[in-house]
C-alpha cells in the first residue's frame, strides 16, 4: 500500500491548504502488526511486531493564536483547543484526544507547542488491533516536532506517545505500537525488550508472506476487557514480587508462579501463566526466525493463540474461528490474534505461493461460519514514521 502513500499526502497537503489557505509539511507513520508477544509489553517483556503498509499522514501548518485546530478528513470533523487550558484532564473520549494529547505529552517533555491546523487522514482501519492510535499519535508528534524545528530519538517519541496514551486518552497500553510505528524498518521484524528498550531487527522470511484477517468485530483499550487484564496481571506480578522478590514476570518461572498459586486471584493465575510463556515463546520464536525454521515459528504462534485464549481470555468467539479457518488452509504455517484482543484481527503465516488463494479460502469460509465479510491483506513490513522521514519519503 506504500504506493497509495505518495498519492495519498498529495491530496491531503491539497486538502489542508483548501480548508486552512495555508500550505503545509505532511508527515506519514504506519500502523503494526504483531506477530508474537502479545500483552507482554506492560510488564517489561519482550515482543516481536513489524510496522505494515497501512498510514495515517498528519499535515500541519501553523496558526497565530495559541489555538490547535484538528482535521480529521475521515471523520470529516474539526475540533479546536486551546493549547493553553490542556491539561491531562481534559481528553473528551474523541479521536481528538490522541493528537491534543500529544502536545500536553511534549509540554511535559519541556516542548511548549504554540498554535497550529493540523490535517488527520490515512487508512489504518479503527479498532482492528492494527494500532491506528499509535499511528496518529506518532504522525502528530512527527508534525509538531517539525513545526517548532526539533528533533527526538526514537526513545523519547515513543515514551512520550505512550504517556499520551497512558496519561491523557487513559488507556493502560504498554509501549510496542508506539515503538515499532516510530521505530520501523521495511522489510524487517523488531524483537523489542520492553524493560531496556533495546530492540533487534531481524530478517523476514522469503518464502512466507504475513496475512493479516480482519474479523470485523472491534475492540476499544480505552474501555473494556484490556484494563481488566492489565490489573489482572499487575496484582498477580504484585504477589510474585512480594513472595519471590522477582520485580517482573519476564524473571519469573512457571514453578515461580505455581508456588505463590494460592495467594492470587484464578484470573490472576492464568493471566501471569501467559505471560511467562509468552515471553518464552518470543524467544523461540526469534531463534525459530534465525534458523529459517518458520514450521516452528508457526507452531509458536498457534501456541501463543491458545494461551491467548485459554489463559488470558482475550479472545472471542470470531477470532477463533478464524483461526481455525486458517489452521485448514494449505500452506497455512501459523495464525494467532494480533494486538489488545477481544476482537480486531488476525496475523497469519502463509507459503507465498498459497497467499492469495489463503485470502479467499478464509473469507469465503468465515463468511459462510458468521456472515461477515473479513477483509484480509497480504502485507508488507514497512518504514516506521522516523525511517520514512529520514528517507524524504514521510
Ligand atoms: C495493545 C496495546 F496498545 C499494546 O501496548 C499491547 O499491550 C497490545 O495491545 C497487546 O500486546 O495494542
Amino acid at each position: 500500500m506504500q504506493s497509495t502513500m505518495k498519492t495519498d499526502t498529495e491530496e491531503a497537503l491539497r486538502k489542508h491548504e483548501a480548508r486552512f489557505g495555508q500550505t503545509a509539511q505532511a508527515f506519514t507513520a504506519p500502523a503494526r502488526v504483531n506477530l508474537i508477544g502479545e500483552h507482554t509489553d506492560y510488564t517489561g517483556g519482550l515482543v516481536m511486531p513489524m510496522a505494515i503498509d497501512f498510514h495515517t499522514i498528519a499535515t500541519i501548518s501553523p496558526r497565530s493564536d495559541g489555538r490547535a485546530v484538528f482535521y480529521s478528513a475521515n471523520f470529516n470533523e474539526e475540533r479546536s483547543i486551546d493549547i493553553a487550558s490542556l491539561s491531562s484532564n481534559t481528553p473528551a473520549g474523541h479521536w481528538s484526544d490522541y493528537p491534543a494529547g500529544v502536545v500536553w505529552s511534549l509540554r511535559q517533555e519541556g516542548i511548549a507547542v504554540g498554535g497550529f491546523n493540523m490535517g488527520l487522514s490515512g487508512n489504518v482501519p479503527p479498532g482492528a488491533g492494527l494500532s491506528s492510535s499509535a499511528s496518529i499519535e506518532v504522525a502528530a508528534t512527527m508534525a509538531l516536532l517539525a513545526l517548532q524545528k526539533k528533533s527526538l530519538p526514537l526513545k523519547t517519541v515513543a515514551i512520550l506517545c505512550r504517556r499520551t496514551e497512558n496519561e491523557y486518552v487513559g488507556a493502560k497500553s504498554g509501549i510496542m505500537d508506539q515503538f515499532i510505528v516510530a521505530g520501523g524498518v521495511a522489510h524487517r521484524a523488531m524483537m523489542l525488550d520492553c524493560r531496556s528498550l533495546e530492540f533487534e531487527l531481524l530478517p523476514l522470511p522469503e518464502d512466507e508472506r504475513i496475512v493479516i484477517c480482519n474479523s470485523m468485530v472491534k475492540h476499544s483499550h480505552a474501555s473494556g476487557g484490556y484494563g481488566d487484564r492489565s490489573d489482572e496481571v499487575a496484582a498477580g506480578q504484585d504477589v510474585i514480587r512480594r513472595e519471590r522478590g522477582i520485580d517482573l514476570l519476564r524473571d519469573a518461572t512457571l514453578i515461580d508462579l505455581e508456588s505463590c498459586r494460592d495467594k492470587m486471584s484464578e484470573a490472576s493465575f492464568k493471566r501471569c501463566r501467559h505471560i511467562i510463556t509468552e515471553n518464552a515463546r518470543v524467544l523461540e520464536a526469534r531463534k525459530a526466525l534465525l534458523a529459517d525454521d518458520l514450521v516452528r515459528f508457526g507452531k509458536l504462534m498457534f501456541e501463543a493463540h491458545a494461551s491467548m485464549r485459554d489463559d488470558f481470555e482475550a479472545s472471542c468467539e470470531e477470532v477463533d474461528k478464524l483461526v481455525a479457518i486458517a489452521a485448514r488452509q494449505p500452506g497455512c504455517l501459523g495464525a494467532r490474534i494480533t494486538g489488545g484482543g477481544f476482537g480486531g484481527c488476525t496475523v497469519n503465516l502463509v507459503k507465498s505461493a498459497d497467499a492469495e488463494s489463503f485470502v479467499e479460502a478464509v473469507r469465503r469460509a468465515y463468511h459462510a461460519e458468521t456472515a461477515i465479510t473479513a477483509d484480509c491483506f497480504v502485507c508488507e513490513a514497512s518504514d516506521g514514521a522516523l525511517a520514512l522521514l529520514k528517507k524524504g519519503l514521510a
